[in-house]
């Protein structure tokens, strides 16, 4: 069929069954938009920024295990789109970016909003493509949506020249994609997997150290089998929060800089670390030469790349962990004597009890306590299995990871490598997009509110209802709380206010409800309204300033020195 370029690169999304977009037009992707404008079946959200459309992207993404798109136009429009780009290339989101490009025969004479970006993104975009010829637009849509989903999943960037996207081409889609310099492995090799198994099921203090990778290899069910045939104990990372069920006996937290001190010495005093799609990032690990010395690792990985990137692996399998952990899974089940952890059970189970999680009771007169609204959440939504949570960055992101309660799949989506803050709101109305049926709560910061709040517009106006819960403690907490512990108490620009702006007002002016919340009872009145109401809803918590998120790796420390909360007389165990 004859048609422009434009109109190829729609008839190719929808080939690809894209059913939604997220985008801000503009002069050099004008005829994309004329294409749209003329029918297509996919929705289009219109975003106040880039920004926000990439994280919206990112944030269906992560919600639906499906691809997500962006759409922006040259130049500024798609430097907007760097931030998630990065953020989806750190957090292996599959992505896709289509932007608009100055004509071609202006690329290199600094055209008006003319910019690199297929330059300015290479580090961080698993393959771009520049399209010069409009009869390859076709293979190129198909290409892009492989690449990003397909192996390690993450971001790829198609940039269109607006003369590519008017000019004319017979479109006929293709079946397959022919790309030689990528082919992601197909399978872990058998005798890999066998020796992981026998590592596994010999071990006497063994443990199930999760990434992000195991969500985006929808091998959740996999790894269950796995953790349940080998009684194996499961820790999952920021990322993997939700990988596997929270409640279950076998989840023993997450690890890391804010994770619990049960958690880390569990993973740190294990014989034998099944890393699974993990990738021993700094913030679990702490000072790696520390790490968790007397284990042996198992490393499942579909890159290869991350094999003894930052650890050694006595044991790599390299392939895709959905057949990985059910080979593996099977393997464990022959052999394994499930009795063999029991005491290593027990023992993590007595550090449970022995380091909760614990916060200083609010005093007459105090503010309300930033670990008590997270709290609030949780018990408001327990045994809710339709609630999907994003956050910002920060202290309240980390109250998120160790006081809410992930049992499903698909349910918690940060920012967890790029620590982009802003990605809370946007990422919620993709996650909207992605779950309609689902309720969508945004545990933001009051830093991170205001780098994207205006996204509020897209929510009320698309009809993608998010709830936000603003932890508002007046400051950039985590800077705060870095300043007091590692610099003397020498405050530095940090200060923002609880008051202003006035975020209860500002959600109403763009439509949405507000509400102000500084005691307990006017939390959960709030919390619960604002959950019902099936309205796009901010509502303002102002907490006290003065928490620090405990307990605490300090960067660099090695992850067993724990810094913990000190003990008062009123201190409250969770
Ligand atoms: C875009 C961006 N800029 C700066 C930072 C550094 N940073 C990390 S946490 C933080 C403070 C966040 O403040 P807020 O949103 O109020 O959350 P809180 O820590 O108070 O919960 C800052 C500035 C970042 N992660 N991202």
């Amino acid at each position: 069929m004859r048609m422009t370029g434009a109109d190829a690169i729609l008839r190719s999304l929808e080939a690809e069954g894209v059913e939604v977009m997220f985008g801000i037009p503009g002069g050099a992707i004008l005829p994309f938009y004329d294409a749209i404008a003329r029918g297509t079946t996919i929705r289009h959200v219109l975003a106040r920024h880039e920004q926000g459309a990439g994280h919206m992207a990112e944030g269906y993404a992560r919600a639906s295990g499906r691809v997500g798109v962006a759409v922006a136009t040259s130049g500024p429009g798609a430097t907007n789109l760097v931030t998630p780009i990065a953020d989806a290339w750190m957090d292996s989101t599959p992505l896709v970016c289509i932007t608009g490009q100055v004509k071609s025969f202006l690329i290199g004479t600094d055209a008006f909003q003319e910019c690199d970006i297929t330059g300015i993104t290479i580090p961080i975009v698993k393959h771009s493509w520049l399209v010069q010829d409009v009869r390859e637009l076709p293979h190129v849509i198909k290409a892009a949506v492989h690449v990003a989903t397909t192996g390690r999943s993450g971001p790829v960037l198609v940039d269109v020249p607006r003369d590519v996207q008017e000019a004319e081409l017979d479109f006929s889609y293709p079946d397959a994609v022919s790309l030689p310099g990528w082919k992601p492995p197909r399978r872990g090799h058998p005798r890999q997997i066998a020796a992981s198994a026998q590592a596994v099921t010999a071990a006497e203090r063994p443990i199930l150290y999760v990434g992000g990778g195991v969500l985006n290899a929808h091998a959740t069910d996999e790894l269950r089998a796995l953790a349940e045939a080998g009684r194996l104990p499961v820790v999952t990372t920021l990322m993997a929060k939700s990988a596997f069920p929270e409640s279950h006996e076998l989840h023993v937290g997450w690890p890391g800089m804010h994770g619990p001190k049960w958690s880390n010495w569990a993973l740190n005093k294990a014989d034998v670390i099944v890393a699974v799609g993990a990738r021993f990032d700094d913030r679990v690990t702490g000072k790696v030469s520390a790490f968790a010395p007397g284990a042996t690792i198992v490393h499942l990985d579909v890159d290869a790349a991350e094999i003894s990137k930052i650890r050694h692996a006595d044991i790599p399998v390299v392939g895709p962990l959905k057949p990985v952990l059910a080979e593996l899974a099977k393997a464990v089940a022959a052999s394994a004597t499930p009795e063999r952890t029991e005491p290593w059970l027990r023992q993590i189970g007595a550090w449970r009890e022995q380091f909760p999680l614990k916060y200083r009771q609010r005093r007459e007169g105090e503010l309300l306590k930033p670990q008590r609204v997270l709290e609030a959440l949780q018990e408001l939504t327990a045994g809710r299995d339709d609630v999907v949570w994003t956050t910002g960055v920060g202290q309240h992101q980390m109250w998120a990871m160790q006081y809410i309660r992930c049992d499903r799949p698909r349910t918690f989506i940060t920012s967890g490598g790029l620590g982009t803050m802003g990605y809370g709101v946007p990422a919620a109305i993709g996650a909207k997009a992605a779950r309609p049926d689902a309720t969508v709560v945004c545990v933001d910061g009051d830093g991170c509110f205001q780098m994207t709040g205006q996204e509020l517009a897209t929510a009320v106006l698309e009809e993608l209802p998010i709830v936000v819960v603003i932890v508002n403690n007046g400051y950039l907490g985590m800077v705060r709380q870095w300043q007091d512990m590692f610099f003397e108490e020498r405050f530095s620009q940090i200060s923002l206010t609880h008051t202003v702006p006035d975020y209860a007002q500002l959600a109403r002016a763009y439509g949405a409800l507000g509400f102000t919340v500084e005691s307990e009872e006017e939390l959960l009145d709030a919390l619960a309204e604002a959950l019902a109401s099936g309205r796009t809803a901010v509502v303002d918590a102002r907490v006290d300033p003065r928490e620090h998120c405990f307990p605490m790796i300090p960067a660099g420390a090695a992850a067993l020195d724990v810094v913990e909360f000190e003990d008062t007389e009123d201190t409250v165990r969770a």
